[in-house]
């Protein structure tokens, strides 16, 4: 089971480097002068993923007349984790993001990983246009030389177990090895539920699950069918601990280097594939729990108001709550 460690200050020197590096000459550079640019994509979602369906069948015919999508699912390009550095390095020119992602580089953004704090796909939109998220973007486009276009909805994460255990309180996850994804930030989330956590990557989720090698998993209803994640799990407990999202990550070289009028398409581009992936999400979300039922796993709701007490405790005493920008937790609750 492998997962990206990662060395904060020895990737952001070397990042430095890279940017300037990839300025003086990318294929992206060549081609701009007098032909199509290709939109390089990896992320560990699979090709059925909402995701990756709006990116294909939205994004990709609309920004067509001056650029090749070219995605790469299943992490078959760069391996979970390390797609930004991929991108600042000038090797790739987009992903899908997220803020656990981010804040192993910018600690602020932990903010967004905190399990209970987003209400609902709505929520998400409106904390991400809101006028505080505009420094924390502008760093990251003028630090890691990645814009972040839009926020994608992946939904509701719920606990997906191989154990028969009901599990009713964060007191019943003591010793669960429940597998979370490798960053610092998804570690915490799974020790803040009660668990035990364990870093796998997505891609590795289904044999660690048929092996024992992990006893559980934590990922939106839509995730669990298209990974087949049922197959090898026998109960969903519906904690919705993380209302999860994703951004869409772009090269600001590759931005700066487009016309305003193909910049205007890439952006609508972008806000219309995550509205519709965000739709279609909700939908299979309000859909599956009876898909899981007739696949033979109990699916049931614990003491969600034990869970969210035990989690906002252990994010509110925890290191990570000092890198949160003042007050922001506030700012986002009002929204
Ligand atoms: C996962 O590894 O469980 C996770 O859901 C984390 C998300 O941030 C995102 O990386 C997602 O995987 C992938 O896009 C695969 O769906």
């Amino acid at each position: 089971m492998t997962t990206a460690t990662f060395d904060r200050r020895r990737f952001l020197r070397t990042t430095a480097f890279a940017v300037a590096g990839a300025m003086c000459g990318s294929r992206v550079g060549d081609a701009l002068a007098d032909d199509k640019i290709t939109l390089r994509l990896s992320s560990p979602a699979t090709p059925g993923d909402q995701r990756a369906v709006a990116l294909t069948s939205v994004f990709a015919p609309a920004v067509r007349a001056f650029a090749t999508f070219e995605p790469h699912w299943n992490a078959e390009l760069f391996k979970q984790g390390t797609e930004l550095e991929a991108i600042a390095r000038g090797n790739l020119e987009m992903s899908i993001t997220s803020a656990q992602e981010l804040a192993s580089l910018y600690p602020e953004w932990g903010i967004f990983t905190a399990g209970y704090l987003h209400r609902d796909a709505e929520h998400q939109k409106k904390v991400f246009a809101a006028d505080f998220m505009d420094p924390m973007k502008k760093k990251v486009e003028d630090e890691l030389g990645v814009k972040l276009l839009t926020v994608m909805y992946l939904g509701r994460r719920q606990l997906n177990l191989r154990i028969e255990k009901e599990i009713k309180t964060p007191d019943d996850l003591a010793g669960v090895k429940l597998r979370m994804p490798g960053t610092d930030a998804w570690q915490f989330l799974g020790k803040a539920l009660g668990a035990n956590p364990v870093p796998v990557a997505f891609t590795e989720i289904y044999t660690a699950l048929q092996t024992g090698a992990i006893d559980g998993q934590d990922n939106p209803l839509p995730s669990d069918k298209d990974s087949k994640f049922y197959e090898v799990t026998k109960q969903i407990c519906l904690t919705s601990h993380l209302v999860d999202l994703n951004y869409l990550a772009f090269s600001k070289k590759v931005w700066d280097g487009l016309a305003p009028d193909r910049q205007a398409a890439v952006q609508k581009a972008a806000d219309d594939a995550a509205e519709s992936g965000r739709q279609k999400q909700l939908k299979l979300e309000s859909e599956l729990e009876q898909f899981f039922k007739d696949k033979g796993l109990k699916v049931y709701t614990p003491d969600v108001d034990a869970f969210r007490k035990h989690v906002q405790k252990a994010y509110l005493d925890s290191d990570f709550a000092k890198d949160w920008p003042q007050g922001m937790v506030d700012k986002i609750n009002a929204l």
